[in-house]
């Protein structure tokens, strides 16, 4: 039988498929991204991650005892994270200091947020194991169809490491492990932040290929 987390890629299959052919992961992995897009990349993601801390803050809060370890060990990597960051922005002359987000990363942060304080745990976690599968998934894309050492070599092993990859694997049983049992109604419910994080994850991909900010 499919499990939860198999069923909730098979529902979202099309769009992972638009994402694993976004042209920035495809000029990422032939060399050709241009040095400003990957660096508008960089300024997004930092932001992203950075606000993703108190998403993952708010989902410890409501998180039950036994997964209250991970969500600490969860914070610690987003922080380790942002380390590697700064590190490539200061050898790469990419400036991180006072970067406002972009309407669609601010939109994205914020929708994170919202579900980790409005909706349930499970609901928060579902947004979670998506944003991450979709980073491993689209990294592993580039890792896979890289023609030369990349410049952005860093980020690349990042998502696509032996640990990112146990991470991932240990947030789709759980997810599975949270949900099952769980009325329909509560699976409808994750199944639609699933979709919703999946659509937002592509147009993160858009936002920097195209480096769209405010307009106004
Ligand atoms: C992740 C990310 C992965 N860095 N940025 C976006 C837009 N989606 C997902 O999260 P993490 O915490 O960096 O592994």
């Amino acid at each position: 039988m499919e499990k939860f987390h198999q069923k909730m890629l098979s529902q979202t299959k099309a769009i992972w498929g638009k994402i694993l052919n976004h042209r920035f992961l495809k000029k990422t992995a032939d060399g050709s991204i241009p040095d400003d897009t990957f660096k508008t990349w960089i300024q997004q993601d930092y932001i992203f991650i950075r606000e993703a801390i108190p998403f993952i803050a708010v989902l410890l809060a409501k998180a039950p005892l036994n997964l209250r370890e991970n969500f600490v060990e969860i914070i610690s990597a987003l922080n380790t994270e942002l380390g590697m960051f700064r590190k490539n922005a200061e050898d790469h002359g990419v400036n991180l200091e006072n970067i406002a987000p972009f309407p669609m990363c601010h939109a994205y942060n914020q929708f994170l947020m919202n579900t980790a304080y409005n909706a349930s745990f499970e609901e928060g976690f579902t947004a979670l194991y998506a944003a991450e599968k979709i980073y491993l998934d689209s990294w592993m894309e580039v890792k896979t169809n890289l023609k030369i050492q990349s410049p952005w070599q860093e980020f690349i092993d990042n998502w696509t490491s032996e640990g990112f990859q146990q991470y991932v694997a240990w947030l789709a049983t759980t997810l599975d492990d949270l949900a099952a049992g769980k009325p329909e109604r509560d699976l409808r419910r994750m199944k639609a932040i699933f979709l919703i994080t999946a659509r937002y994850e592509y147009l993160f991909w858009e936002m920097a290929a195209t480096k769209e900010g405010w307009i106004v």
